[in-house]
């Protein structure tokens, strides 16, 4: 019996919720299909109701913890409740114009491997819960993976809570504002296992044509901020030789972030990634010499060692640079997360699972960021792919198909449905 429950998942059921999870802070003008969706927002709180009603429907008890974190817990009657509940889910925001499946796949795919079992009569051992963490993307608090780093015990509720967005509303006012600041946290050290299905968000699944991912280790991240503070004056009447241009500085570190990675890559390790993905231009009037700019640099390898000696180079250049140009320059770095290993348990089990549904898999490792990462040290995990189109994400344009959705939502099911009725 357990080993047929994937053949309930109901790729048009999936299909709906994603499809309709897609209208909130849909984009209007622009190819594909976009959507914005922040943490706090009218459109977040309108994905996050919806989520809710769908797990209510499915006879879900549901709960809303003090970062917003979701977890609807299914515990049908006469199971032991004191059991370990197998998790399983991802996350609702988006970041800027950001695409319908990153995250949301993961959330539904979650409470369609449930929703499955239920129609296949399938009653497990443990409970179970389909969770979707707030503020995955950071996209307007903090640096990313919040909720997460709350369920996992690193960060403290309160310290999420008075976190700020760029115009200092805190977390805690935007939660409540949309009334989804609950109480007490998701706590993920509870688990027995935690399971995420995400799109791969790069090319490799589409290139070998193998319909599911097995992630076997996601990178380290480091995120620094840059500040370089330099001297706003007159555009036309300020010479070439009397200025303290802080856009000019930073335009030399980030190309120089550039040419360090690619260094390293070519040296150390291939699978290093750098990125200066935010430039904060002050006053930012075309007739003013920049005073001031704010670059969030993201840094990313499955190897310590790569991370370091990058975040090394960019320092020691950052040296160079305030020394030459006599502008002033600030470096900070409180996002630091270390490369994570998925559990072999969960990588066997979701092998076995794939067996049992007849789908070939690939084992690779994730360049993108995932809850997943900030559960490793408090529980078992595992990490399935789906293939991206073209390898695009975190735009309009990034596409999965839905058999590819409802594929990999076949191996989560049967990998949850094993591991929630293990004794
Ligand atoms: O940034 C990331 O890797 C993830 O998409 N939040
Ligand atoms: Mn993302
Ligand atoms: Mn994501």
């Amino acid at each position: 019996m357990v080993e047929l429950i994937h053949q309930y998942v109901d790729e048009s059921r999936l299909r709906k919720d994603i499809e309709y999870t897609a209208g909130f802070g849909a984009l209007s003008d622009c190819k594909g299909n976009g959507r914005t969706v922040l943490t706090g927002t009218d459109a977040n709180r309108d994905a996050r109701q919806y989520f809710v009603d769908r797990l209510e429907d499915a006879g879900f008890g549901v709960r809303v913890d003090a970062v917003g974190n979701i977890a609807g817990r299914w515990e049908p009657n006469g199971i032991d409740s004191d059991a370990d509940p197998v998790a399983v889910g991802s996350h609702l925001d988006s970041v800027v114009e950001g695409g319908i499946f990153d995250g949301v796949l993961g959330v539904y795919a979650g409470l369609e491997s449930v929703r499955a079992m239920q129609d296949a009569g399938m009653r497990p051992t443990h409970p179970i819960e389909v969770v979707a963490f707030t503020e995955e993307e950071g996209g307007r608090f903090s640096d990313g993976v919040l909720g997460s780093s709350v369920a996992s015990g690193n960060t403290a509720p309160d310290t999420a809570l008075a976190i700020e967005d760029d115009t200092g509303v805190t977390l805690a006012e935007a939660l409540e504002q949309i009334g989804f600041r609950g109480s007490g946290v998701v706590d993920a050290l509870a688990w027995d296992t935690w399971l995420e299905l995400h799109i791969e968000q790069g090319t490799r699944l589409e290139a070998t044509g193998v319909p599911v991912g097995i992630v076997t280790s996601i990178t380290g991240t480091v995120r620094s901020h840059v500040n370089i503070v330099g001297e706003a004056d007159h555009a036309g009447a300020t010479s070439m030789q009397n200025r303290r241009d802080a856009l000019a500085a930073a335009s030399e570190l980030t190309l120089a972030v550039e040419s360090i990675a690619n260094d390293v890559v070519s040296t150390t390790s291939e699978t290093a990634v750098a990125t200066v993905g935010q430039h904060t231009v002050k006053p930012n009037s075309i007739n003013v010499i920049p005073g001031q700019v704010h670059l969030g640099i993201d840094i990313r390898d499955v190897e310590t060692d790569a991370i370091d000696e990058i975040v090394r180079r960019i320092r020691s250049r950052i040296d160079h640079i305030e020394a030459e140009r006599e502008v002033c320059i600030t470096y900070s770095q409180e996002y630091e997360i270390e490369p994570s290993k998925m559990s072999s348990r969960c990588i066997e089990e979701t092998e076995a699972a794939a067996a049992r549904v007849g789908t070939e898999t690939l084992k690779l490792h994730s360049g993108a960021g995932h809850d997943t990462m900030q559960l490793t040290d408090v529980t078992d995990v595992g990490m399935l792919f789906a293939p991206s189109i073209d390898g695009v994400s975190h735009s309009p344009l990034e596409r999965t198909t839905w058999a590819d959705c409802t594929e990999g939502t076949k191996v989560l099911c049967q990998t949850l449905g094993k591991l929630a009725r293990s004794s």
